[in-house]
């Protein structure tokens, strides 16, 4: 049996984050897939035996079942030592770009992209350019910031940049972005993050059939 079980699914972006950690850190690990689009997350007894905030990715180690990708991320970096803070002045960076991603940067765009490519009904045009209203300023956040240095906390890569990566390998006509195309110093950084030893996309590192929703 694994070290690692980790509760995800191909579309997750959060999953994603916690998946592309253990692979980048060489982890012995097994997904256990998750039903989403069947509605596995919102069935009372996934809520109880997995996670009662009802999402992936949940993480399983040693007797204990952790959520939040940001806590999870935290955790691997203490267990494996790599890509974690060197200092606390670094903690407290990973820590506000964690929480920027969390709330600006994964959370509009997933919610976009789940929008534009995945749920069935045709979006509303109006919650689209609200969406895009979140978005756009806080990729101008990010991109900015990569034009000063190579990585989110620095010269190296840290789980800050895992984390805000969770979304941008995924390909741009699912996202309705194009990096490559409108923000260079973002595709950079990913080309960066590409070139680590053990990096695999999300749809060839978690279960689960690539799709558009088809309307
Ligand atoms: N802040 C959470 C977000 C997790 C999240 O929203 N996961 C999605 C899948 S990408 C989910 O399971 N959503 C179910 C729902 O919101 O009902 C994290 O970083 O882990």
């Amino acid at each position: 049996m694994a070290e690692y079980k980790l509760h995800c699914f191909a579309q997750s972006g959060n999953a994603y984050k916690a998946a592309l950690m253990l692979a980048l850190s060489g982890a012995d690990w097994q997904a256990v897939p998750i039903d989403y689009f069947n509605g596995e997350t919102r069935q009372p007894d996934w809520r109880q035996a997995v996670n009662a905030m009802g999402e992936a990715p949940v993480l399983e180690h040693g007797g204990r079942r952790l959520s939040q990708s940001g806590v999870i991320l935290s955790y691997l970096a203490r267990r494996t030592g790599k890509f974690g803070p060197e200092s606390e002045e670094e903690e407290l960076e990973i820590l506000r770009w964690i929480l920027f991603d969390n709330h600006k940067f994964t959370s509009y765009l997933a919610t976009y992209r789940f929008q534009i490519a995945l749920m069935p009904q045709t979006p509303n045009p109006d919650v689209l350019k609200f969406l895009r209203g979140r978005i756009d300023p806080a990729f101008a956040v990010v991109e900015a910031h990569l034009g000063t240095q190579p990585f989110i906390a620095g010269a190296r890569p840290t789980i800050a940049d895992i984390s805000l990566s969770g979304y941008v390998f995924y390909p741009p006509e699912e996202l309705g972005y194009d990096f490559k195309e409108t923000h260079p110093n973002i595709f950079a950084w990913s080309e960066r993050i590409k070139a680590l030893p053990g990096w695999v996309g999300p749809y060839e590192l978690m279960p689960g059939e690539r799709f558009m929703a088809q309307r």
